[in-house]
């Protein structure tokens, strides 16, 4: 949303108070800053985090101390959903609370993709924001940089960024780890600018010298691709897109989540005295995985596994920090992962041969980019010891689209007229009060498909496309044919569209109802 506008919706949201819902079982922070009636809202939003990647959630070939310490500090949510099975129409759908099918260019992003999200959309910052809280962005971004699509001058300041929907203070890769430009970009700007070597980065062709994975694969000292990523090498690595220059500005691939820590830690530590907001969106455990060297040859998975306990340390960073600060009582940390997981996604880093009995997507079907349940069910974590009981755990069914109209109930933001539209207000399910079931979620694959769960069933749509992802090898669920699966049996195998042709049509229905709404904003873009 535009700074112009904030004192409009800022002077609304005032008027309201927030609203904090009674508790039966409510505990007292220590600090007289943790008696605030606002909590501190951290959402700490991993990359390709499977279902069954964390301890506290079956895994044991790799340890999550940190975040195993924080599901038994709240709850674990054992039903939640993302909005896609691929990062930015999840990412768009939880910070926006609209479905990434009403909104064009909100496929996997290019790193020189305009900003996706637009000025005039109501985003979770706003909602923060506008309830009179500090606002952050760190890590992962995946939602576009910039007013145009390919038009950035990298070497300047971006004359549209996060901090037009809402975001006080940014620092985010403008992509993937694995998509150029590869630096990070604080307040608009890239950080650790260096001027000696300009930076320019194409989508299109490579820059005349500049070395590729293609054609210099001699010059991959740190990882080499599986498949794809043979254009840019930075680091050693072969990237998705060209880019030149950049100089000291580059990230290495073994400090990013250092970096993300540091600014993640250094943001709480100066907005201590009043309420803050941040979305961390970790790098891990998204490829190329690179994990510092301290997180290396600790579990037997290889580089995926020390990603996962690279993770777990960040999480670790940003809890002890709060606890120094004696703010952890009164701050919500909701901690999830923004589709399902993948283990060859296109670098030759072991995590195949080394992956043992470990099920990355813990009981369910397939992963990252399926429409079965393996590609969006993630796991969720829910903790603020002032208000919610230790040692919790909820299967409600819960979709990320709703945390934004959760969250902004919460802190008594009030959402303009045509904002968040798909999103609704669950807050007592999200903090474990109830268990309350969204009728029905709906899920994305990478392909567009729509799927829907219920608490019962779920329905998959036809479609074309392979019945597996080459690449990733991963089982797509695309079938011409409908699809219905009993979800008391939650690895989907039995297709029982045929004989339960009610369900069907009922499961149908609901995606046609949400197809026909359509969105308030136009698409202002063209991609
Ligand atoms: C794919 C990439 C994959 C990953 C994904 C996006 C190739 C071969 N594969 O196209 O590595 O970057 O896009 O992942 O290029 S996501 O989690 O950000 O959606
Ligand atoms: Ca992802």
């Amino acid at each position: 949303m535009k700074r112009d506008h904030l004192f409009y919706y800022g002077t609304l949201a005032s008027a309201l108070l927030p609203v904090v819902p009674a508790c039966a079982k409510t505990k007292k922070g220590n600090a007289s800053v943790d008696n605030r009636p606002q909590p501190n809202v951290i959402v700490i939003y991993a990359d390709d985090l499977g279902y069954g990647d964390l301890e506290c959630f079956g895994a044991t070939r790799v340890q999550t101390p940190n975040v195993n310490a924080l599901a038994r500090s709240g709850i674990r949510l054992t039903n939640v959903h993302a909005i896609a099975a691929t990062s930015t129409p999840s990412r768009y759908g939880l910070l926006t609370g609209e479905y990434a099918f009403r909104h064009a260019g909100t496929d996997i992003a290019r790193g020189n993709a305009g900003m996706i999200i637009r000025p005039e959309q109501f985003t979770m910052a706003d909602a923060f924001k506008n309830a009179g809280y500090a606002t952050a962005a760190i890590g992962k971004w995946h939602l576009g940089m910039g007013d145009r699509d390919g038009e950035q001058d990298w070497n300047a300041q971006l004359p549209m960024h996060l901090g037009d929907i809402g975001f006080d203070y940014h620092y985010v890769m403008a992509a993937t780890a694995d998509r150029t430009p590869c630096v990070f970009i604080e307040q608009g700007h890239v950080a650790n600018y260096d001027a000696s070597a300009p930076i320019e980065v194409s989508y299109e062709a490579n820059f005349p010298g500049e070395p590729t994975g293609k054609d210099n694969p001699e010059l991959l000292f740190n990882l080499k691709a599986s498949h794809g990523h043979n254009q840019s090498i930075v680091n050693g690595i072969g990237r998705i897109g060209y880019m030149k220059g950049g100089g000291k500005a580059l990230w290495k691939d073994e400090n990013i989540a250092d970096s993300i820590a540091a600014h993640a830690v250094g943001f709480i530590r100066k907005h201590q005295q009043e309420p803050f907001f941040m979305y961390l969106a970790t790098n891990d455990v998204h490829v190329p995985r690179f994990p510092h060297e301290r997180f290396r040859g600790k579990n037997p998975m290889g580089f995926r596994g020390d990603a996962i306990a690279q993770f777990d340390w960040t999480v670790g960073q940003v809890i002890s920090e709060l606890e120094r600060l004696e703010l952890r009582q009164n701050t919500l940390i909701i901690l999830s992962s923004d589709n399902g997981p993948v283990v060859d996604d296109g670098y030759q880093d072991r995590a195949v041969e080394l992956l043992g009995d470990h099920q990355p997507a813990g009981p369910f079907r397939s992963g990252k980019y399926s429409t079965f349940e393996g590609g969006t069910v993630v796991p969720a974590i829910v903790s603020w010891p002032k208000r919610i009981e230790a040692g919790g755990e909820s299967d409600a069914l819960m979709s990320q689209i709703d945390w934004l109209a959760s969250l902004s109930a919460l802190v008594g933001a009030r959402i303009p007229r045509g904002g968040a539209t798909d999103s609704k207000n669950f807050l007592g399910t999200l903090l474990g009060e109830n268990r309350n079931d969204r009728q029905y979620v709906l899920e994305q694959a990478a392909n567009h498909t729509l799927s829907v769960r219920t608490r019962e069933w779920k329905y998959i749509s036809p479609s074309k496309g392979p019945a597996v992802i080459a690449g990733p090898n991963m089982e797509s669920g695309y079938s011409p044919r409908p699809q219905l699966y009993d979800m008391q049996k939650p690895y989907e195998q039995e297709n029982v569209a045929l004989t339960h042709p009610d369900v069907v049509f009922r499961l149908q229905s609901y995606i046609e109802q949400e197809r026909t709404k359509g969105s308030v904003y136009t698409s202002p873009i063209s991609r």
